[in-house]
């Protein structure tokens, strides 16, 4: 099968989760990633929580699979100059290094479109260029808390609160991802490379849209009909944390299941969709509920929306989450069980569709790791092992024209 991406050239010069995400998903559809890396230590996360001593970390199998890596000095002149005949024939170049480094390693953005103008740049930084904290570094938590989904995420008597999803990292090297794919679509139109950039900040703040919309309708209303604060509460003039409140114009919770007493994961989260209302009433064994003008609308079921969801629980109580979703998908009502890491690694479906995927690792042995979320009819993305640090050093220097003797040289010095 002929991958999409196949001939696409990639200097990955990423590391810790945003770069890499990002470059792991291209190298997926086909394109050649090449890892560079510190000689001697290589990516951080090689040694983050390490599960096995002297086997590169799950934090590094899971984000760098189906690439190649090439271990070499950027800072050493022998190193640079190797650097310099890679970017001449590659297509992309993807980093996210602290602000500035790449400059100061002699390798600004107008260095690169000199060495090859056709040469997408892609870069990761915590906040956009000219931005007041644009010198600031910026891991995964500083995001969430700098792109607004800390300030509305947790509970309203609680502090701001970090999600557990990748926000910040993963989600970022997404949006890179989309746009080293336009740019390349864009230099097939004009033949020229241009710099792409996407910030940490930027990308968390996209997928909390829904958050500056409720900003506005606060602004204008004063009050925000779908959180639990209305309309009881109290609303400030910012948009408040909710909960587990439904974002969209359907309330939702978290409700418990049988054995949540000793089970911290026994909950479904159940949604009251406002046109199935009647099919709700009929799951819960509650007709009577449906012409009941207190609970008919759903402005008139607002006020008492923690009554029904207390009802729904007395419902749940003798069913586990699974036996409970049973029931209501046959409702029509959209709802699922609260899964744990657990079940997601050994969850059939999952495993059949590719997105939980068991990986052979030259060190490792078998780890399991996340596929490509993205299905297509005519690819089927095979996820292979993570490198060895420097495993593909060889290989790649020959490519470039270098022999045996001179690879021998660049070793001495140090430089790969
Ligand atoms: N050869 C020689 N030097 C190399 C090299 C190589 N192959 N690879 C990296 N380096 C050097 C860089 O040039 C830089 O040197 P100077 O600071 O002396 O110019 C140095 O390594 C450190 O780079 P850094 O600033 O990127 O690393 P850090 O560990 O201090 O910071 C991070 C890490 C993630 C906070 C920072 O890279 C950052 O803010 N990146 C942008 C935002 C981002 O992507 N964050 C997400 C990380 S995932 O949670």
């Amino acid at each position: 099968m002929t991958k999409p991406l196949e001939g696409i050239k990639i200097i990955d010069f990423t590391h810790v989760q945003a770069g890499p995400a990002c470059t792991q998903l291209l190298a997926w559809f086909g394109a050649d990633v090449i890892k560079v890396e510190r000689p001697g230590s290589g990516d951080v996360t090689r040694n983050q929580l390490r599960d096995i001593p002297d086997a590169d970390a799950l934090y590094f199998t899971m984000l760098n699979s189906n690439k190649k890596s090439l271990t070499l000095d950027t800072k050493k002149p022998e190193g640079k100059e190797v650097l310099e005949k890679l970017i001449r024939e590659s297509d992309v170049l993807v980093e996210n290094f602290g602000p500035g480094a790449l400059d100061r390693m002699g390798f600004s953005w107008e260095r690169l479109n000199e060495l090859n103008p056709k040469m997408i740049v892609a870069s990761v930084k915590g906040f956009s260029d000219g931005h007041h904290y644009d010198d600031l570094k910026v891991y995964e938590n500083v995001a969430q808390c700098a792109g607004g989904a800390a300030s509305t995420t947790g509970f309203w008597d609680g502090p701001p609160t970090i999600s557990a999803a990748a926000l910040g990292d993963s989600n970022t090297g997404m949006h890179l991802a989309i746009g080293i794919l336009t740019a390349l679509l864009g230099r097939d139109k004009t033949g020229k490379g241009q710099k792409v950039a996407v910030s940490m900040q930027d990308s968390v703040l996209n997928l909390c849209r829904v958050k500056l919309r409720d900003q506005q309708r606060l602004e204008r209303v004063g009050y925000l009909e779908e959180y639990p604060q209305y309309p009881h509460g109290e609303f400030s003039d910012v948009v408040p944390r909710g909960g587990n409140a439904g974002g969209g114009g359907q309330p939702g919770w978290v409700l418990k299941c049988k054995g949540w007493e000793t089970d911290p994961n026994a909950y479904i989260y159940f949604t009251i969709q406002g046109h199935a209302w009647e099919p709700i009433c009929k799951a819960l064994g509650k007709p009577e509920w449906i012409d009941d003008p207190a609970y008919k609308t759903a402005e008139a079921r607002q006020p008492h929306i923690f009554e029904i969801f207390a009802t729904i629980e007395e419902w749940l109580a003798d069913k586990t989450k699974f036996e409970a979703v049973d029931i209501l998908r046959k409702f029509d009502i959209p709802c699922a069980p609260v899964l744990t890491m657990k079940e997601l690694a050994n969850d059939p479906s999952l495993r059949a569709s590719g997105t939980i995927v068991e990986v052979p690792h030259k060190k490792r042995g078998t780890y399991l790791t996340v596929g490509s979320p993205i299905k297509f009819s005519d690819l089927k993305p095979e996820v292979t092992a993570s490198p060895l640090l420097g495993e593909h050093t060889d290989e790649v220097l020959a490519s470039l024209g270098y022999s045996q003797q001179e690879i021998f040289n660049l070793r001495e010095v140090k430089a790969v």
